[in-house]
């Protein structure tokens, strides 16, 4: 649930198109390995991946590590490490998905593992979030690696490289009543599955993944099966490169929304929306760079990807050779908002952010990364709603003079979840001028601004800038002599 300031936060800034969260991270603890998966419920945010230790913010690699085993807990609001600690192990000990019951009582568990604690499993398990314990009922024997689950008040609905569970065939995707035993759900699917988003008001969920046939039909990436079934409802021709996959899925009450990897050269890997009733699609965008996780929040819909070459999608940017890994557009219709956090890289794979989940009000993201906006901060990182960070304070300049007339020129700072940024331009310490103008980091004006003054005269010039929040510091000083009345008309060099 979001507190009323936290709403009110929201209508505030939706009304500029930039979405409700602030790019600057919250102090947040961190990992020593990959994080793939983040879930919630009741305040609480899980983590789950391949990690031996998590440390405190701030500190560095092996510096105040306390033990956990491939799963955290923590207090999603203050971030504050929990007690909760299963230790998930064996096998390729990794866990690779996770989601709470609709009640918030039981969270599932998956991944590559065989032990939680001392108690032997199969890859998926249940934990009770009122005590953080084993639940004795859901314990299917699943043979391969778990990669997706969601939930219904009915069933669990696991994906992944299985093919059978509890002693049955399930090839690649099963539903498990919420107290164990396996459900008639039966489908046929070729390659792994790894993303699943239930929609049981419409009788469908949504699967996605590496897979080219389903129950027997040519179907690639993308299907919606029948939620009882298992029998295929809806197929989606046309919608993707034979060299994609569906890495994710999350959906609203009438539309979902998927993420594209592809695997190649000159694959365009966008965000998808589509309608839950018949599958239409509503919106495509144009960006390059694989997407591994979705959330959607207060009408934005937050991504994990490196995303480049978005220049044919509204608010988004040109190829630079800059790699956006994490971003936020319209639900409704595909624009970008001006929110650009971002990670490096980082460990494994380099894809940087591997996971997102939204709980009272605060996103938190989960991955490979090592550096959250250009600073240490290792596996996991933050964003409120209370915006922190103050523009760079750009150089003055001296673009040309003449009796009277001095121009003083500047190149357009940026800010990471503002826009339009106001520069204050000050002669001898007092406030002369004010000009507003709109930046992103691939798209920053040459300013100027003249200002009169008395031929002859010579003067300091210094700027800060502000995002109408927080203001940078004043630029260092500008020496200008004002040429006299008689004198020639002269241009700086280097400007021209
Ligand atoms: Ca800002």
């Amino acid at each position: 649930m979001c507190t009323a300031a936290l709403l009110d936060a929201s209508l505030a800034t939706a009304a500029d198109g930039s979405g409700p969260l602030s790019a600057d991270p919250l102090s947040t603890w961190q990992t020593d390995g990959v994080v793939w998966s983040l879930a919630s419920a009741n305040g609480v945010v899980y983590v789950g991946g391949t990690f031996d230790t998590v440390r405190p913010p701030g500190a560095a690699p092996g510096q105040k590590a306390v033990k956990r085993t491939n799963f955290a807990a923590f207090d999603a609001a203050t971030g504050k490490l929990l007690p909760c600690a299963p230790s998930f192990t064996g096998l390729n000990h990794t866990v690779r998905a996770m989601k709470a019951s609709p009640d918030g009582r039981t969270l599932y568990v998956g991944g590559s593992f065989n032990s939680v604690g001392s108690t032997r499993v199969a890859n998926a398990v249940a934990i009770k979030t009122g005590d953080c314990s084993l639940s004795a009922d859901f314990r299917p024997a699943v043979s391969a690696v778990v990669r997706a689950i969601d939930t219904t008040a009915d069933a669990v609905y696991l994906g992944g490289d299985f093919n059978r569970v509890s002693g049955q065939v399930r090839s690649r995707v099963a539903a498990v009543e919420p107290k164990g035993p396996l459900l008639p759900f039966k489908a046929d699917i070729d390659h792994p599955v790894r993303a699943l988003s239930a929609a049981p008001s419409h009788g469908k969920v949504f699967v996605g993944g590496d897979f080219d046939s389903v129950n027997g039909r040519s179907d690639h990436a993308l299907v919606t099966l029948d939620a009882r079934s298992g029998a295929t409802l809806l197929s989606y021709p046309g919608w993707f490169s034979l060299q994609a996959s569906v890495k994710a899925i999350v959906r609203d009450n009438s539309r979902f929304f998927v993420g594209v990897e592809g695997h190649g050269p000159s694959i365009l890997e966008p965000r998808i929306s589509g309608r839950l009733t018949n599958g239409t699609m509503v919106w495509k965008d144009t960006c390059r760079g694989a997407t591994q996780a979705l959330v959607p929040f207060q009408g934005v819909l937050y991504s994990a990807s490196h995303a480049h070459d978005c220049s044919d999608t509204p608010g988004g940017f040109p190829e630079s050779g800059d790699r956006q890994h994490l971003m936020a557009q319209s639900m409704t219709d595909r624009s970008i908002f001006h929110w650009f956090p971002d990670t490096n890289d980082g460990m494994g794979e380099g894809v940087g952010p591997r996971a997102l989940a939204v709980e009272k009000g605060v996103l938190w993201v989960g991955g490979e990364f090592t550096k959250v906006n250009g600073k240490p901060q290792m596996g996991l990182t933050r964003f409120g709603s209370r915006d922190t960070g103050a523009p760079k304070v750009p150089a003055l300049s001296l673009g040309a003079t003449q009796p009277g007339k001095v121009t003083i020129t500047w190149r357009a700072s940026w800010d990471r979840d503002d826009a339009a940024l106001t520069y204050k331009i000050y002669r001898d310490g007092k406030l002369v001028g004010r000009k507003t103008e709109s930046s992103a980091y691939w798209d920053r004006a040459q300013m100027n601004y003249t200002d009169s003054v008395k031929p002859g005269s010579r003067h300091r010039y210094t700027i800060d800038v502000t995002d109408g929040t927080n203001t940078s510091r004043k630029s260092a000083a500008l020496t200008v002599t004002v040429p006299k009345a008689k004198a020639k008309s002269r241009t700086a060099g280097g400007h021209r």
